[in-house]
């Protein structure tokens, strides 16, 4: 059985509101698109202040890859600002410089080059990414198979298991020395993107990086307990009432799992809480793709999927104008929720190959309210992780 190649990673879905922008226009000659590590290198080395970015809605690959590319460029010498318009999670807090992000920039902030790390698309970053003035030249690191080049160089290989393992090469074709807060940044890269090493993804490269970090000092469970056993009480009063929706659709290889405005209320709990629970309905024996319907911050419907490999849920996701990975992918279906489930139901059944009975899925009057459908933006996906809002559902991440 194929199993996933990436997990928790469909947070690559576009931002509701973003605009493409200018980004990726280049300043001065012609993008490279196909750029090399020798290349991003150099450009890092020979700045001196830089910003530090990621997608809206930062994750572990991203929060971990960039507290260890800000680590290593300080250690250097160099000015390195970490950004994002978004809070990093709870979960994440504790990493090494993750309380120096900035959610705005000074009105005179001015760098010579921006990298941005695990963005597939432009659109990911958002409406209030700054201006080419402010940003300087554009390198994007990123290992998405269905990325979309932009900036001014782009290095992407989607055989990197996380964006920290494309830091780490850069690290090394630098010789420059990995810091103890570096190798923690680049184990939660690898662990937040690989499943804790056990998706395909998982290959020679990323547990030789992982050795290496871990002969270096870093704590598997240390990071592991950091990461995974700090569950708050919220959480799991969220995922009961979560568990109680789950589905079995199309022969039992399809599980849905939905979680309304109201249970997150009632349980007292943050979109936060809600990270990664899509996971349980992949985890059922026989299914072959787990899907969460949430409500979508700008109206509509948002749908988070995740699949053992039979299933490419990056596609699926793409044709409702989302994105992500074969294994974990999301969108946001315009409408309710009777209509984002009759049409995901739709597009699995194809995908899965299997007939589907004809009968309507019935509405569900009480879901239905919890996501109007929004005349403006409405079409539009939405990765932003709003987790500091009781009422905006931030999408289970996707790396
Ligand atoms: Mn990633």
């Amino acid at each position: 059985m194929a199993s996933p190649m990436r997990g928790d990673d469909d947070l690559n879905v576009p931002d509701s509101d973003a605009k493409r922008g200018d980004i990726g226009h280049s300043a001065g000659g012609r993008p490279v698109y196909r750029g090399t590590v020798a290349q991003a290198a150099a450009r890092l080395a020979s700045a001196d202040t830089l910003l530090l970015t990621c997608h809206r809605g930062p994750d572990g690959d991203s929060v971990g890859s960039l507290v260890a590319l800000a680590s290593l460029l300080r250690a250097q010498g160099k000015k390195a600002t970490l950004y994002n318009p978004d809070p990093v999670p709870r979960r994440l807090k504790w990493l090494p410089l993750a309380k120096r992000f900035s959610r705005k920039l000074g009105k005179k902030a001015r760098y010579e080059v921006t990298v941005i790390v695990d963005c597939a698309d432009a659109k990911l970053l958002g409406s209030t990414f700054p201006a080419r003035e402010v940003t300087g030249d554009l390198i994007v690191l990123d290992h998405h198979s269905s990325a979309k080049p932009f900036g001014d160089l782009y290095l992407c290989d989607p055989e990197a298991a996380s964006a920290g393992v494309l830091i780490a090469r850069i690290a090394d074709q630098l010789g420059w020395p990995i810091t103890d807060d570096a190798a923690i940044g680049l184990y939660v890269s690898l662990v937040s993107d690989t499943g804790s090493f056990s998706y395909a993804n998982s290959n020679p490269e990323a547990f030789h990086l992982a050795a290496s970090l871990v002969e270096g000092g870093v704590d598997p469970w240390t990071v592991h307990a950091m990461l995974n056993e700090r569950a708050t009480l919220e959480r799991y009063k969220i995922l009961c009432k979560a568990l109680e929706t789950l589905e079995l659709k199309l022969d039992g290889k399809v599980a849905f799992m939905t979680i309304t405005r109201k249970m997150v209320k009632e349980a007292g709990a943050t979109w936060d809480d809600t990270t990664d629970l899509v996971n349980y309905s992949r985890a059922l024996d026989g299914v072959e793709c787990g899907v969460l319907f949430t409500p979508a911050k700008f109206g509509g419907v948002r749908v988070s999927m995740r699949s053992k490999g039979a299933v490419d849920c990056g596609r699926i996701c793409e044709e409702q104008g989302g994105g992500g990975h074969r294994a974990a992918a999301g969108c946001v279906i315009r409408g309710n929720m009777a209509k984002a489930r009759s049409r995901v139901e739709s597009a699995l059944a194809q995908a899965l190959d299997i007939e589907q009975s004809g009968e309507q899925p019935p509405s569900e009057p009480g879901a239905d309210r919890e996501a109007p459908a929004q005349a403006s933006g409405a079409l539009s996906q939405d990765i932003s992780n709003p987790s500091e809002s009781k009422s905006e559902p931030s999408d289970p991440q996707a790396r």
